[in-house]
C-alpha cells in the first residue's frame, strides 16, 4: 500500500473513530442517568465495572489472557515476550492482575491493590497492553475472583486452555461470564506438546473448537501452540522448534490480523457491550418490578372496591331497616289518630277531664309496645353497623393475607430484590398488621354501646327524661307527655273559658299535634341513625386508607421512576445495539 493511501486511511479512522467514540460516550452518559433511577439498587459491582469501562473508553487496548490455573497462562506471554518476565509453576502461581506495557526500562509498579504494572520494552507492547490474571479453579478461590472481577475491562480475551485438560466443565461455566461480558474470545490451546501424534492434536483441537462453537454460538480461532517450545526456540533460535511451538501464528494473529482497526473496533465494543449488558440487567429489574407494581395497583384497587362496595351495600341495606322503624311509627300514628277521634268528644268529656286517666289510656292503647319494637329495631340497626363494620376489616385483613402468601410464592421465583423490595414488603406488612390489630382490638359491644349512646343523643330526647335510659323509656315520656298536653289539662281549661263548641277544633288541634310528634320523632331517629351509618362508613373508610395511604405513595412514586428508568433503558439499549452494528460492519 502506497505511503498517501496509508496516511489517508488512517486518518479517515481516526476522523471516524472520533466520531464513534462521541456518540457512545453520549449514550453511556444516558444510560449513567437512567442506572441512576435505581439509587442504591445498583449493584456496587455493577456500578464500578461500568464506570471502569467508560474510562477504558479512551485507554490503551487490554488483551487479557485468562484461563484455569496452571494452563500455561503467564509462560504463553513469557513466550510471547521472549523473556521470562512473569513467575510460572506448576502450583497456582499468578495471585494478582499482572499488567504488561510498554517501557524502554524494564520495572514495576503496584497501581491498585492486586493490580500490579510491569514494563517491558518489547515492540508487541508499543500497540496492547498484555494482562496476565491469576488461575480460575484453583483452590485459593480469590485468584478467580481477581480474574471475574477484571474480565469486564478487557478488550479482548485469550482463553488459555491446556491440552491435557482441554475444554473442562469449570472453564465452560467461566467462558459463559466472560461470554456475558459481550467479550471477543480467542482460545489458546497450549501445551500441545504434550501430543506427539499429530492425529491427538486434531482431534483435540476439533474438540475445543466444536465445544467453544456450541457455547459461543459462532466457531471462535482455537490457535494450538507450546508455549514452552517458544519459550526454547527463540533461546535456541530454532526455527523448526518455532514453527512447531504454533507462535507464528500467534504473532500473525496479533500483528495482522488485530491490526490498529480491529483493535479500535474492538475498544469501541469494549464499554459498549459492558453498558448494554448492564442496560439489560436493569431493564430486565425494571420490567420485574414495574410487574410487581401492577400487582400491588390491582391490590390498591380491590380495597378501594370493597370500599365502595361497603359503602354502597350499608346504604342499601339501611333503607329497608328504616323502613321498618317508620312503618313502627305509622302504625302507632294511626292508632293515635283514631283514639283522638274516640276520645276527643263531648259524650266522653268526663274522661277527659281526668289527665291521669287518659295518660294511660293513650300508654296502653296507642304507644303500646312500640317503643320497645323501635329500641329494639335501633339496637339492630346499631348491631348491623358494628358487625359489617368488622365484616370490612375481616376481609380487608384476609384479603392482604392472601397477597403476602401469593407474594411470599413469587417472592421465590422473582429476582427482585433491593431496597425497592424490602420498602414494598415493609409497606404491605404494616397495613396487613393495621387490619389485623383493627380486627382483634374491635369490641363489639362497646362499638354498639357508644353507637347507642350517640343515637340517643342525637334524636334529642335526652331532653325529655335522664341520660342514661333506654331509647324507648324516652319515647313513652315523649309521647306521653305530648298527649297529657293535649288532652287533659289544656283541654279542661279551654273548655272552661270557651265552652263545648271548640271540641272538634280541639280534636283537629290534638291530631295535628300528635301527627307533628311523630313525624319529629321519626326525622330525629333517621337522621341519628343515619348520620352514624354514613359516620361509620367515613371512619372505616378513613381509618383503612389512612393505613394504606404510604404503600399507595410508594407504588405511584416508584410507577413513575420505573416507566422512566424502562423508557431509557430501552432507549439506551437500542442506541448502543445500532452503534453497536455500525461499528462491526465494514468500513
Ligand atoms: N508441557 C508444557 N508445559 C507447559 C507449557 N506451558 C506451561 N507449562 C507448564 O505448566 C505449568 C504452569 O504454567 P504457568 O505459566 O505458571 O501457568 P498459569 O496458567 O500462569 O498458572 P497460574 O498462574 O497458576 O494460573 C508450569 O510448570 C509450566 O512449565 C507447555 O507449552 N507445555
Ligand atoms: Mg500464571
Amino acid at each position: 500500500m502506497a505511503l498517501g493511501l496509508l496516511r489517508r486511511r488512517n486518518r479517515l479512522l481516526g476522523e471516524r473513530e472520533l466520531e464513534l467514540r462521541a456518540r457512545e460516550r453520549e449514550l453511556l452518559e444516558r444510560l449513567a442517568t437512567a442506572l441512576g433511577r435505581f439509587g442504591t439498587d445498583v449493584e456496587a459491582d455493577d456500578l464500578r465495572h461500568f464506570n471502569q469501562a467508560r474510562e477504558a473508553l479512551s485507554s490503551f487496548f487490554l488483551l487479557v489472557i485468562a484461563g484455569e490455573f496452571n494452563s500455561g497462562k503467564s509462560s504463553f506471554i513469557n513466550a510471547l515476550l521472549g523473556e521470562k518476565i512473569l513467575p510460572e509453576g506448576v502450583t497456582p502461581t499468578t495471585d494478582r492482575i499482572n499488567l504488561v506495557r510498554h517501557g524502554d526500562e524494564p520495572g514495576e509498579e503496584m497501581i491498585e491493590a492486586y493490580l500490579l504494572e510491569r514494563r517491558h520494552p518489547a515492540e508487541i507492547l508499543r500497540d496492547l497492553n498484555i494482562v496476565d490474571t491469576p488461575g480460575t479453579n484453583a483452590v485459593i478461590r480469590e485468584h478467580e475472583e481477581l480474574t471475574r472481577d477484571f474480565v469486564p475491562r478487557s478488550d479482548l480475551v485469550l482463553f488459555v486452555t491446556s491440552a491435557d485438560r482441554p475444554f473442562t466443565e469449570s472453564e465452560r461455566g467461566f467462558l459463559e461470564q466472560i461470554r456475558a461480558w459481550g467479550k471477543k474470545i480467542v482460545f489458546i490451546l497450549n501445551k500441545i506438546d504434550l501430543l506427539q501424534d499429530p492425529l491427538d492434536r486434531r482431534q483435540v483441537t476439533t474438540f475445543v473448537s466444536e465445544n467453544a462453537e456450541r457455547l459461543l454460538g459462532e466457531a471462535p480461532l482455537v490457535l494450538a501452540v507450546s508455549a514452552r517450545q517458544a519459550k526454547e526456540a527463540r533461546e535456541q533460535n530454532n526455527d523448526a522448534l518455532w514453527k512447531g511451538s504454533g507462535f507464528g501464528a500467534v504473532e500473525d494473529y496479533l500483528l495482522n490480523t488485530l491490526d490498529q482497526e480491529e483493535r479500535v473496533r474492538l475498544k469501541l465494543l469494549n464499554p459498549l457491550n459492558v453498558g448494554l449488558t448492564l442496560a439489560r440487567k436493569y431493564k430486565e429489574s425494571a420490567f420485574d418490578r414495574l410487574k410487581l407494581l401492577a400487582e400491588d395497583v390491582a391490590t390498591l384497587q380491590n380495597i378501594d372496591t370493597q370500599l365502595a362496595a361497603f359503602h354502597q351495600e350499608m346504604l342499601r341495606d339501611f333503607e329497608p331497616r328504616l323502613g321498618r322503624m317508620d312503618a313502627l311509627l305509622s302504625e302507632m300514628e294511626v292508632r293515635g289518630l283514631n283514639f283522638f277521634d274516640e276520645r276527643i268528644r263531648f259524650s266522653r268529656i268526663r274522661e277527659l277531664m281526668n289527665s291521669e286517666q287518659i295518660r294511660r289510656d293513650f300508654e296502653r292503647d296507642v304507644v303500646g309496645d312500640t317503643p320497645r319494637d323501635i329500641d329494639d329495631e335501633v339496637g339492630r340497626i346499631i348491631d348491623w353497623i358494628v358487625e359489617r363494620n368488622l365484616k370490612l376489616w375481616q376481609d380487608i385483613s384476609a384479603y392482604i393475607d392472601r397477597r403476602q402468601i401469593a407474594r411470599h410464592r413469587e417472592g421465590m421465583i422473582g429476582e427482585v430484590t433491593g431496597t425497592f423490595s424490602y420498602n414494598r414488603q415493609a409497606l404491605l406488612d404494616s397495613i396487613g398488621r393495621a387490619s389485623r390489630e383493627a380486627v382483634g382490638s374491635y369490641n363489639r359491644e362497646s362499638e354498639a354501646r357508644k353507637l347507642a349512646e350517640e343515637v340517643r343523643g342525637a334524636s334529642g330526647m335526652t331532653v325529655f327524661a335522664g341520660a342514661g335510659m333506654g331509647l324507648g323509656v324516652l319515647m313513652t315520656a315523649l309521647l306521653s307527655g305530648a298527649v297529657a298536653d293535649i288532652t287533659g289539662v289544656v283541654l279542661a281549661t279551654t273548655l272552661a273559658a270557651t265552652g263545648l263548641y271548640v271540641i272538634p277544633a280541639r280534636r283537629r288541634q290534638a291530631k295535628a299535634e300528635f301527627s307533628t310528634k311523630v313525624a319529629e320523632l321519626r326525622n330525629r331517629l333517621r337522621e341519628a341513625l343515619t348520620r352514624q351509618v354514613h359516620g361509620a362508613v367515613a371512619q372505616s373508610s378513613e381509618r383503612i386508607n389512612e393505613s394504606i395511604a404510604p404503600y399507595r405513595r410508594f407504588v405511584l412514586v416508584q410507577q413513575d421512576q420505573l416507566n422512566e428508568a424502562r423508557d431509557e433503558l430501552v432507549t439506551a439499549e437500542d442506541g448502543l445495539m445500532r452503534l453497536r452494528t455500525e461499528i462491526e460492519s465494514k468500513r
